[in-house]
């Protein structure tokens, strides 16, 4: 009888034992599923950081960062100067107006301003001035930086000089990332573009 009862509160413990092994590897599996959640959180996380890091330390706030440092003026105050009005306003902050002189700046201007609301009114006069002029030479476009342009991203139709008064040039949201300028007289009214180099 004590036999019996022995082999019966034996086989009681391993099953009471079995079943905390069984919770024990749920437990784990559960932990395991939890920590690889959270070193791939950890890793989003910290690529996270050096990207703020990197445009932190480089770009003062509000500014954004591709080789130099990118600032759009407000649509909040909704602010709009002439050419030379805003090229001064950049000048105020060490910056001047952007010089867009690659595929890569173009596209990474035209994502910023796509992510940005419309501005009601007429699309033109929801612009934002680039440093890129024809002045000297009607025709002949220059970036202030001294270079000629070779590369335009101008929209269907531009530049076109209208009522031959259009020596300056602006980039807008348009859908097509890579035809969104247009040339209108420097007393136009617009925002601006600010492009600031990094120091070395
Ligand atoms: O149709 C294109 C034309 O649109 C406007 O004029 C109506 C623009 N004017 C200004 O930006 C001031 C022209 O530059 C543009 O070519
Ligand atoms: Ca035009």
């Amino acid at each position: 009888m004590k036999v019996q009862t022995n082999f019966q509160e034996a086989v009681s413990i391993k099953d009471a034992m079995q079943r905390e092994r069984d919770r024990d590897r749920l437990e784990k599996e559960h932990l395991q599923r939890q920590k690889e959640a959270l070193v791939n959180e950890e890793a989003k996380l910290q690529s996270r950081i050096t990207v703020l890091e990197k445009s932190c330390e480089r770009c003062p706030v509000g500014w954004e960062l591709l080789h130099s440092c990118y600032f759009f003026s407000s649509t909040e105050t909704g602010q709009k100067l002439s050419w030379h009005r805003s090229r001064e306003e950049c000048k105020k902050t060490g910056a001047d107006l952007a010089v867009i002189d690659s595929q890569e700046k173009q596209e990474f201007i035209s994502r910023i301003l796509n992510g940005k609301r419309t501005s009601p009114g007429y699309w033109f006069t929801a612009g934002y001035w680039i440093g890129l002029r024809d002045v000297k030479t009607e025709g002949v476009w220059k970036w202030l930086n001294g270079t000629e342009l070779t590369e335009g991203f101008w929209m269907e139709g531009e530049p076109n000089d209208d009522i031959s008064k259009e020596d300056c040039a602006a980039t807008f949201r348009k859908e097509n990332p890579l035809m969104t300028w247009n040339d209108a007289p420097c007393d136009h009214t617009l925002k601006w573009i600010c492009e600031r180099k990094l120091q070395p």
